[in-house]
């Protein structure tokens, strides 16, 4: 499933792949033309070690089947896609590929054991499996950066678009701000191309209260201090979402609730403020085994949760308020909307970078074949109906800092590279009149060729002038009645170099 403008650029590299040798560079660009061939778009989930980015995988498959916790194929970076018979596949450094079957499910195992392989030896692991959400996303399971000032993980080039799992801010939330600001800056992460979310509740508030009103002053802290990256973190309780999937939370969960919801009110009071004192909790009602159990698997915040909801008895109402209280179908919402929406777009960008990062390092005595096709990335970059693509070099700019423009100008450009409908492309709700969004594109459109027109730098220029060649396509999209930013579908000549800058 590509859309068009992946479509022109697969066209614009297949009619030159066979010319550009079999050096790296050759390699690399068939890895992008490979790349657009996917059925489907890939999205990457990363975040500290330990702050729940294997968990929101499991969600976002609908399965357990990622390493969570301190195992060692936390480690390796996991590659999920469609397909069927179910195969695990190590991708060895030096050495061929290992293959297993999938014999009690598809999910990774905790470590490379059975494939006669240790982690270090393995560059990623492949799980290709039938399960439904695969077929609208390829998803990467990255292993966690430490307070985000490592150098981005290789992989994360890899993604069209990713999922950055917030750390908890902590009570001065500026330096986590920087921290990830410039993580995002150098790993090319934009509003664009970015959901960000915060899970783990337990981190927020303090032991034994309603944690999601820290959670949301969280949100509220990274979505005001990283304009351009993460424009509304989803906050969620990944633990909970991921319990309620087949294999989590079991009968056996489900009646020792029950149990503790018959026990004496106060001592249960006492027991439930913090894991210490449940996992203490000698003369209560559950054994240990029983308590751990419960703790591992939905959390202090879960067992509160569901101590309370007494009218949901059976396991199945348990499980429906363990979804309901993780909020997870708010960020599946955003992955599976606006962020699906957006796809074609985010591959291309993608891919495109990449491409002309290949030919860029092929150096100056490169093959003509690659040289031509150099010219060919420009000119196509260049096209009106790329204007998009091309902002998200815009919203890189203004994170970090190169770019500094008044609030309500950078909050345009924000609603114009992500943007996924006519509207939404100028901060207008979704309903809006035509007439008014065309009238309103138009506006914009003047005001961007002013800044075009004035005395700034050629890379500025053209940030201006995308943004004007996009609010011309919003407001021909507009008038037409098509709610789409749509752009149509490029033919695939080589066109001329049409950029003064370029
Ligand atoms: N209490 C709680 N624990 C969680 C939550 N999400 C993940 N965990 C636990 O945190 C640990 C690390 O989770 P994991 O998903 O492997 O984190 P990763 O290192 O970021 O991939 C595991 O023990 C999870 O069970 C959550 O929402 N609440
Ligand atoms: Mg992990």
């Amino acid at each position: 499933m590509t859309g068009p403008l992946c479509a022109g650029l697969a066209d614009l590299l297949a009619a030159r792949i066979d010319h550009v040798g079999r050096g790296p560079a050759g390699e690399r660009l068939r890895a992008g033309l490979a790349a657009l061939a996917e059925p489907a778009p890939r999205l990457a989930v990363v975040g500290e070690h330990g702050d729940g980015a294997s968990t929101l995988v499991d969600v976002i498959l609908g399965a357990r089947a990622t390493p969570v916790g301190r195992v060692p194929t936390a480690a390796v970076a996991c590659w999920f896609r469609y397909g069927e018979p179910a195969v695990l596949l190590a991708i060895v450094r030096d050495g061929d590929p290992r293959a297993a079957c999938c014999e009690d499910g598809p999910y990774i195992p905790a470590d490379l054991a059975g494939l006669g392989l240790k982690v270090e030896e393995v560059d990623r692991l492949v799980l290709r499996a039938p399960i439904e959400a695969l077929r609208h996303w390829t998803v990467l399971d990255l292993p966690g950066v430490r307070h985000c000032r490592t150098w981005p993980p290789a992989a994360l080039a890899e993604a069209d678009a990713v999922l950055l799992v917030l750390p908890e801010p902590g009570p001065e939330p500026a330096e986590a701000i920087e921290a990830i600001r410039r993580f995002a800056v150098a790993a090319g992460l934009t509003a664009a191309n970015t959901v960000g979310v915060l899970s783990r509740p337990e981190r927020f508030g303090m032991a034994g209260e309603d944690p999601w009103p820290d959670m949301h002053r969280g949100a509220g802290a990274y979505a005001a201090g990283l304009r351009g990256l993460v424009a509304d973190p989803v906050p969620v309780a990944g633990l909970l979402g991921a319990a309620a999937l087949p294999g989590g939370f079991t009968e056996g969960h489900a009646r020792a609730v029950r149990v503790l919801r018959a026990a004496d009110p106060d001592r249960l009071a006492m027991a439930l403020t913090d894991e210490w004192e449940f996992r203490d909790w000698t003369d209560g009602p559950l054994t240990r085994e029983q308590r751990l159990q419960l703790a591992d698997v939905i959390g202090m915040h879960g067992i509160r949760e569901l101590v309370a909801a007494a009218g949901a008895h059976d396991l199945s109402a348990q499980r429906t308020v363990l979804r309901d209280r993780s909020g997870v179908d708010t960020l599946l919402g955003r992955i599976s909307g606006p962020l699906l929406a957006a796809a074609d777009r985010l591959r291309c960008t993608r891919v495109l970078a990449a491409a002309e990062r290949a030919v860029r390092d092929a150096g100056a005595d490169h093959q003509p074949g690659i040289a031509a096709l150099g010219d060919e990335l420009t000119a196509y970059r260049n096209r009106p109906e790329l204007a998009q693509v091309r902002l998200s070099d815009a919203l890189t700019d203004l994170l970090s800092g190169r770019w500094v423009l008044p609030a309500a100008e950078a909050a345009a450009i924000e609603a114009l590279a992500t943007g996924v409908d006519a509207a939404g492309c100028l901060g207008l709700a979704p309903d809006t009149e035509p007439a008014r969004v065309a009238a309103a594109a138009r506006r914009a459109a003047e005001q961007w060729a002013a800044w075009e027109s004035a005395d700034v730098s050629d890379r500025l220029g053209r940030h201006a002038r995308a943004a004007r060649e996009l609010c011309q396509q919003v407001a021909r999209s507009a008038r037409d009645g098509s709610h789409g930013v749509a752009p149509p579908v490029p033919d695939t000549e080589p066109h001329p170099r049409e950029d003064r800058d370029a």
